[in-house]
């Protein structure tokens, strides 16, 4: 009886850790934000996270396919944001990867050393050492003016690092827009970065433990593409 009851318990706070969960579900631009999975790859995993670092479920999720889902035209330069269906909870650094589709968007899966960053949310230090997070529902950048014209995976990435490895193991949430940017510049993204392949796991940032003697971050994952035109 007593087991019965603490399995029930347990299963409760399963069922209510797994429904409490962030995913990055709505595209907004030109001022529009629009509908769960328009522009954005749907994905067979709820809101839960990835943590297996060898999967090409890093890339856009898990069963994340575009061929179903429409690509929104933005021009190099536009703004564009990412909104979740809660506000981002847990505890970590937000970055923003690009990889340009040898095609069409839709037909990409994200396979190659394609992928580029361009753009990493660490925390800020106050005076006294003490971190902050930017731990939000909308995350709103903008697309690069030097980047080159053409199809690309847009995605974000929320790099949950609140239970300190290895005890706990860093959590991905992840999700992948499909869009065609115009207007472009001349610039060469890099570096490139495959994706598995992109954190190896022994990076500081993803090792570090936030809750003691943490004074310092630096984001896993390749540097910021500086977006200049050649
Ligand atoms: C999506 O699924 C289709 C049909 O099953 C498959 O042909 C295609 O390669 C998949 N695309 C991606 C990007 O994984
Ligand atoms: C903080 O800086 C030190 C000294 O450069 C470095 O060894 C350490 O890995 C950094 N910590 C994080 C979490 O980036
Ligand atoms: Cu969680």
């Amino acid at each position: 009886m007593k087991s019965a009851v603490s399995l029930v318990l347990a299963l409760t706070a399963l069922a209510s850790q797994s429904s409490a969960h962030y995913i990055f579900e709505q595209f907004t631009h030109g001022g529009t934000l629009y509908p769960v999975y328009q522009y954005i790859r749907p994905n067979t995993n709820m809101n839960s996270p990835v943590i297996d670092l060898t999967s090409t479920d890093t890339r856009c999720n898990v069963g994340a396919n575009g061929s179903a889902t429409d690509t929104i035209t933005v021009a190099a330069g536009d703004a564009f944001s990412f909104t979740s269906d809660v506000a981002v909870y847990h505890d970590g650094p937000l970055s923003i990867y690009m990889a340009k589709a040898p095609a069409a968007a839709k037909d990409f899966d994200g396979s190659g050393q394609v992928w580029f960053k361009i753009l990493d949310i660490g925390p800020t230090f106050d005076s006294s050492g003490t971190a902050t997070w930017n731990l939000a529902q909308t995350y709103t950048y903008n697309i690069p003016t030097a980047l080159p014209s053409g199809d690309y995976i847009l995605r974000i990435q929320q790099l949950a690092i609140h239970n300190p490895y290895p005890a706990g193991i860093p959590q991905f949430y992840i999700e992948c827009a499909q869009i065609t940017v115009t207007g472009g510049g001349t610039g060469i993204p890099s570096p490139l970065v495959s994706i598995p392949g992109w954190i190896d796991g022994t990076e500081p940032g993803y090792v570090v433990n936030i809750y003691n003697d943490f004074h310092n971050y630096t984001v896993p994952g390749p540097a910021v593409w500086a977006g200049q035109n050649a």
